[in-house]
Parts: C-alpha cells; structure tokens; sequence
C-alpha cells in the first residue's frame, strides 16, 4: 500500500524533504490517557504486548491524539530474552524483573536462539499486520529492538539498574560467555527483526539504551560489533542506531551498514556530524524534560533544536523517551513547532 505521509521514510533515507518529519520515543504510552484507561482496563503491561489487537490499537493512538509522522509498534525489548528462555514479569511502578537470570555459561548454552526463538514472537508479528491494516497507509510503522548488550544486561542483572554493576562484571570475569551470549542474542534479533519487516516495518530502530555505561574499549568489543551484524543483516527497510550516552562510539556507529543516527540531548549535532560524516540521517535530540516548561520555552527550544541540526537529514525526536507524566499539551507544541518551523 502507498503510504500517504512518507515524510519519515524519505527522510531515513538521506532524501530532501520539505521540513523534518517528527515523533518520539516511547510516544505509545503513559502520556495518552487513552493508553491509561485501556491500561488500567488490563491485568497488566504483558496482556496488552501479547495481545495484537489492543497493542495495535494503543501504537495508532499517537498517530490519532499528537499527529506524528510516524507510528512505533508497542512492544518491549524484553520479549527477546524471554523468547530465548527467561521469563521476564513488569512489576508495576517499579518495571522489569527476571526470576531467573544468566550466570554462566552452562546457562547460555541452555537457552534458545536464532528462528527457533524468534518463533515464538508471532504475538507481535500479529500485532504488526494490524496495525498497518489499520494505519491504512497513514504513516509508517516502526519496529525495534535492543542492542544485544542492552539485553545481556537486562538478562544479567535480572533488573533495571543504575549501574548494571552485575551484569559489567559478567564481562570482566566471564568474557567468552559473554560473547556467547551476545551472540545468540544476535541471531535471535536478526531473525526476529526479519519477521518484523515481512509483518511489515518499514524502519527498524535498534535501542541501546545502556550504551553509556561501557567503556570505550568494552563498547568496541562486546557490543558495535553485535549491532553491526544486525545492521547488516536487516537489508530491506532503513535502519536507526540509538546508543544512549556512546559519544565515544559515534564514529564506529557511523561506519555500520545504517541510515539513522540517534543523538541523546547530552550531545551536540556538531560533534555527532564530525564523528559520521555527512551521509548519515540523525535523529534527536530535545531534553525531554525540556517539555515540564512552559509551553512558549518548549517552542523556543524546539526552534533552537531545528536549528542546531540544520537543514536536512534531521529527524526531529527526543533525545531519549517522553517521560509519562509530561504534559501532553507540550508534547503537542514540540510536534506542532517542528511541522509549523
Ligand atoms: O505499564 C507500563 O505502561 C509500563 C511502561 C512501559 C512501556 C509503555 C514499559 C516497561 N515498556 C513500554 C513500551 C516500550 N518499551 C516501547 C513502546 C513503543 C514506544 O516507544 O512508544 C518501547 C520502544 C520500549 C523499549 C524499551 N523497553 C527500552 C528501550 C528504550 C528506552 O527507553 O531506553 C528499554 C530499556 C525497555 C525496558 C523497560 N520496559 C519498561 C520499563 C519501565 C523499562 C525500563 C526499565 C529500566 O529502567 O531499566
């Protein structure tokens, strides 16, 4: 089907556009409170991941309620690992849990992985065929995954983190299971992300959202070379590479196989264009807190943001996801200055 806003998608793609197209990160959510009376309808955030037709219906509703130029499958990058074996539980104010995590070895090689594992996602491929039935062409679908050392620490630690202290030290004493690890977890993500294009993605945007805590000799050897595979092996939709708080591996990111570039609001464009070159799209990167201000400031910094990114090859976004209890009238300034700018 031809999709009558495609401003995304030429944009992803390095072509000229007549302005920016615009969304944000974690948009599908809290900040609704169409997603919060579903939510609070449900037995909790897994019943509305594995159930197509309301996650369908919930990743639509920022398309409906702020007009974005583009909509992001509701998901979580949590259902990688469970696919491969570890059952994860969102336990409510507080997010994810695993009863079980990795430790060794042994327990690596226990677990699924490649198209085996990715078989067991058909919940989410399912919600895909709907949402786009459902988008009629409207914008364009994003699908996603983590970075597979984001996963590792997730299946590590068992937890969110501040440090991810556990699953850091799991590469320091047990290198090779980690790179064992990391590399199931790959196999599994480039067969996943395959189902999601045929479920039809048009764009798929990889999150490594614990990027930042690596060192930049850690981040060389356990986890660009595992996003570059994946970069590689997703061939028929563009791809977005989002490395929170990497700047040190922006220029090893900007020789992967991808087309976006993602900038978190701690980096400027300048020293992200520096370190890529000129072909690569980025895409960012307004503090989301910048959107608690009142709404003339949020204006102002959305111009100020336009501007620091110059003209062309710019996605407008966050530089990481909209917090849930942000106004939702200032999430419609920032959206509405950047297709009025
Ligand atoms: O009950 C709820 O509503 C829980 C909140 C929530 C939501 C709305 C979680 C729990 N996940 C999601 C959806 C989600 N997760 C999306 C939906 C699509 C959209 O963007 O609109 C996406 C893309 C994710 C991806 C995700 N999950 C990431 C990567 C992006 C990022 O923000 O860095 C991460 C790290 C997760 C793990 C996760 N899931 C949920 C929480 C609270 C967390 C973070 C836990 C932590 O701090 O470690």
């Amino acid at each position: 089907m031809k999709l009558q806003n495609d401003l995304f998608l030429r944009a992803a793609r390095g072509e000229q556009t007549e302005r920016p197209p615009v969304w944000l990160m974690r948009q599908a959510g809290r900040i609704l409170p169409q997603y919060r009376a579903l939510r609070g309808s449900l037995s909790g955030f897994k019943e509305l991941v594995e159930t197509p037709h309301l996650a369908a219906e919930v990743t639509i509703q920022p398309v409906d309620e702020i007009g974005v130029d583009a909509a992001i499958i509701f998901s979580d990058i949590l259902v990688i690992p469970e696919a491969m074996g570890l059952v994860y539980e969102m336990v409510e104010k507080k997010g994810p849990l695993f009863p079980q995590t990795i430790q060794s070895v042994k327990d690596v090689e226990n677990l699924r992985s490649g198209a085996p594992a990715a078989e067991e996602l058909n919940y989410v491929y399912e919600a895909l065929k709907i949402t786009k039935r459902e988008l009629n062409g409207r914008v364009p679908l994003i699908g996603f995954s983590g970075a597979p050392w984001t996963i590792l620490a997730y299946m590590v630690e068992g937890s969110g983190s501040k440090t991810f202290s556990k699953a850091k030290k799991f590469l320091y004493t047990q290198p090779e299971a980690a790179h064992l690890l990391l590399q199931k977890i790959t196999d599994t993500t480039i067969a996943y992300l395959k189902n999601k294009v045929a479920a039809g993605a048009d764009l798929i945007q990889i999150f490594d959202s614990w990027a930042g805590i690596l060192t930049p000799e850690q981040y060389s050897t356990f986890a660009a070379p595992y996003i570059a595979q994946i970069a590689a092996a997703i061939d028929k939709v563009p791809v977005t590479v989002f490395a929170k708080n990497a700047w040190f591996a922006y220029a090893e990111i900007g020789r992967m196989d991808c087309n976006v570039i993602g900038v978190d609001w701690n980096t400027h464009p300048d020293f992200v264009r520096n370190a890529v070159g000129n072909e690569k799209v980025l895409q960012g990167n307004l503090d989301p807190c910048q959107l608690y201000a009142p709404a003339a400031e949020v204006e102002k910094a959305t111009e100020e943001m336009l501007k620091k990114f110059g003209k062309g090859k710019h996605i407008a976004n966050l530089g990481h996801g909209v917090y849930p209890d942000t106004p939702l009238d200032n999430v419609k300034v920032f959206v509405n200055t950047v297709k009025n700018g």
